[in-house]
């Protein structure tokens, strides 16, 4: 296979791989108790919504079994449902509850986490300024907590169109997967509005989006292209795009997969930066890497920024089925590796 660089002897061509990428410990969770509710009770395991943002798992479990549906009400009556990691309302919670669903909550406790901040300032009476996407999953659970006391600002633009009861009384919280900068500056002209606005008590933006950003940002400047790997639907994903273009890259794609690279892409390029979204399986950058390789980029320098190993245990329902049956938890600890018991209240 020729490559558009393949005939320039003088450019040495390489990846630059960026670390951490990849699964999180919420979408390890999430995808794993599907696979898991699939083994011990067997197809078809209903899931509300796609279970994380990224077309290959969704169809890989769909074809094992899983069953994904918009809402709770497509599900038949008495039948076992999982939420998926980006989270539920109160009010879908009811609507299982009310088919008698048996549910397994996947929602990642670091969701939840943002979930009870929501509670907590709406039960003191604050507005709750909500920074996120409207229409996103997340953000419409999170803002089903408290409907009342919550308004969603989209982008630092949406700022202007923000109207408070008491600018006295105003907190900011976020969805766990937006950009950082872009974040603190919707954060520094709310501020510039209401001066007494409150912090959440820790971060939002979870470490998983965090730490990708982190490394796409040390690798772009030093690259041509920058390859996201990750489905158009996932936020964080679609972050990473944005963030590299921000950090210097020349240019900047997101890809479902190895099929989607376009060699006109590479013309002139001497290196490609990839990574990948938390949704995103590590065999599709596997075939990302090799179809670049064929492409004449098959020299690979991993850029690491940070190194996880938070784990998160399997849902408390799944968790107590499956240890009645005798099976434990099936995903490898690795040395340091500990599985954080952080489950909804
Ligand atoms: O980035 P998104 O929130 O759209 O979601 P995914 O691509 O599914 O990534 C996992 C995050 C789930 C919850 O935070
Ligand atoms: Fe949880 Fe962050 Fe992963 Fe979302 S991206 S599932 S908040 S760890």
């Amino acid at each position: 296979m020729t490559s558009p660089a393949t005939d320039r002897t003088d450019v040495r061509r390489r990846v630059l791989l960026a670390a951490p990428r990849g699964y999180c410990a919420g979408v390890d969770r999430a995808v794993v108790a599907v696979e898991k509710a699939l083994d011990h009770y067997g197809a078809p395991v209903y899931v509300r919504k796609e279970i994380v943002h990224n077309k290959h798992v969704v169809e890989t479990l769909a074809a094992r079994g899983a069953v994904f549906v918009d809402e709770t009400d497509q599900v038949p009556e008495g039948a076992r449902v999982v939420f998926s990691a980006h989270g539920v309302s109160p009010a879908v919670r009811e609507s299982a509850a009310a088919r008698n669903l048996l549910t397994i909550d996947a929602t990642c406790p670091l969701v939840t986490k943002v979930h009870k901040e929501a509670v907590r300032f709406a039960a003191d009476d604050y507005d709750i300024l909500l920074i996120g996407h409207d229409g996103h999953e997340e953000v419409e659970g999170t803002q089903g907590e408290a409907p009342e006391h919550i308004q969603v600002v989209n982008s630092p633009d949406a700022v202007d169109d923000v109207v408070v009861r008491d600018p006295e009384r105003v907190v900011w919280i976020s969805q766990t997967t937006l950009s950082v900068d872009e974040t603190m500056e919707t954060v520094r002209r709310l501020r510039e509005r209401f001066p007494h606005l409150q912090d959440p008590p820790s971060d939002d933006i979870c470490y998983a989006t965090q730490n990708r950003q982190v490394a796409v940002k040390k690798l772009a400047p030093d690259c041509d292209v920058v390859l996201t790997v990750g489905s158009a639907n996932s936020s964080n994903s679609v972050r990473l795009v944005e963030v590299a273009l921000d950090a210097g890259a020349r240019s900047s794609y997101r890809i479902d997969g190895a099929a989607e690279i376009d060699p006109a892409w590479f013309e002139g390029a001497a290196t490609v930066g990839v990574t990948s979204g938390a949704s995103v399986p590590e065999v599709l950058v596997d075939q990302v890497l090799a179809r670049l390789a064929e492409l004449g980029y098959g020299e690979v320098e991993e850029v690491r920024t940070a190194t996880e190993d938070l784990m998160f245990s399997l849902p408390r329902e799944l968790r107590a089925d499956l240890k009645a049956a005798g099976n434990g938890d099936p995903r490898p600890r690795r040395e340091g590796r500990r599985a954080l018991d952080v489950q909804p209240v």
